[in-house]
């Protein structure tokens, strides 16, 4: 039988247990750089299997909050070496997570105030978060996006493969994970809802589906399959995303990665952050993992949301391989030492989530 707390091999990495800190944006980079603070937080966490870092943009036109960090500049990757450094120095293991949000942007945060940029012109009915000079936020509604013209698409696969590859070589990840679920870019792509392309990437399955395996094909090419994992979240209403059949879209996407040799599939079940069923989207996910195994992936199923020791306890036994957690990790550093001695929890501090500083960040304390 498997246990959470047994060590796992993932790729090239040795992992001392089946428990992953999942992604989570704190808004806590300001100019998009990572700070000394974060390096303490992913620091205190690092007793985790693998930590994947908060949404990390890989270029200015895939940023879409205030103070969500990057990866594309210099200052950014030395202060995502700091992370790094501070991680791999308590003996965890960390992940970048590689973001470009598409539509769900505004003119404030984009180059020269262009709009964003989607599959199709069709605005997200969602909010995004400013900050004003004086430092006070708000939330304000998504800009109209512009439709990516053909042309564009190979830059933007382009930006993924130079982001895996400083993520490794100049930010010392030991891998990345391609971020295309929630609504963002590489989801507004794969689903009817926000994609209503004529061309090659619009319409059928295989289509709606190209960009994304053009990004994973790119990206493994560049640092190797062993050290790229992808994040993807069938039915999340999360930014306004639906997709009129998502089963057959995604058994086909699991299938087509099958064969890139991947280190994981990390699958968001449900409505991320909410409900694990989502009110008239059926979805069938031991069909999903089987069809990546029946591909032939050899890669770990990671599953996340909404999960608990019994409930990660049973999803192993149904052949999930790692669980990722996302806001428990938030209030509890020492999340794993508190699941294996069956430890009460600390509740998070939603007031604190996003943006500010030490406060409901580095201040959630362990167990003695
Ligand atoms: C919460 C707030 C802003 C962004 C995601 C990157 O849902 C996010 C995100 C979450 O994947």
């Amino acid at each position: 039988m498997k246990s959470l707390f047994e060590s796992v091999q993932l790729g090239g990495l040795q992992l001392p247990n089946r428990i992953v800190m999942a992604p989570l944006t704190r808004n806590r980079a300001p100019g998009a750089i990572p700070t000394p603070l974060m390096a303490e937080y992913y620091a205190q966490r690092a007793a985790a299997g693998l930590i994947v870092s908060e949404a990390t943009a890989i270029t200015h036109q895939g940023q879409g909050y205030a103070d969500v960090p990057g990866l594309y500049g210099t200052e950014q990757l030395d202060g995502w070496k700091r992370v790094t450094g501070a991680v791999h120095a308590r003996g965890g293991r960390i992940f970048c997570q590689l973001w470009h949000v598409g539509r769900v942007s505004h003119v404030d945060l984009q180059p020269h105030g262009q709009k964003p940029v989607a599959p199709s012109a069709l605005a997200a009915k969602t909010k995004t978060w400013l900050t004003k000079p004086d430092g006070s936020g708000s939330f304000v509604a998504t800009s109209e996006p512009r439709a990516l013209d053909a042309g564009e698409l190979p830059g933007i696969v382009q930006d993924f493969r130079h982001a895996a590859r400083h993520a490794v070589a100049s930010a010392g990840f030991d891998g990345v994970e391609v971020h295309a679920a929630n609504g963002y870019l590489l989801d507004q792509f794969l689903k009817t809802g926000a994609n209503q392309r004529h061309d090659d990437y619009g319409g059928s399955i295989p289509n709606r589906a190209r960009l994304l395996l053009e990004v994973m094909r790119a990206v493994v090419e560049e640092i190797g399959g062993d050290r790229v994992g992808v994040r993807l979240s069938p039915v999340t209403p999360a930014n306004d995303i639906r997709d009129d059949n998502p089963q057959p879209l995604f058994d086909h996407v699991v299938r087509e990665l099958a064969g890139l040799g991947l280190a994981y599939m990390h699958v968001v079940e449900g409505a991320t952050g909410g409900p694990r069923e989502v009110e008239g989207r059926p979805f069938d996910y031991q069909a999903l993992r089987r069809a990546w195994r029946e591909a032939g992936a050899k890669g770990a199923w990671m599953v996340n949301n909404g999960y608990d020791r019994r409930l990660a306890e049973q999803s192993l036994e149904q052949g999930a391989d790692l669980v990722a957690f996302g806001r428990p990790f938030i209030s509890n550093p020492d999340l794993v030492e508190r699941l294996r001695t069956n430890a009460p929890l600390q509740e998070i501090d939603k007031a604190t989530l996003y943006g500010g500083g030490a406060k409901g960040y580095t201040d959630y304390p362990a167990l003695k």
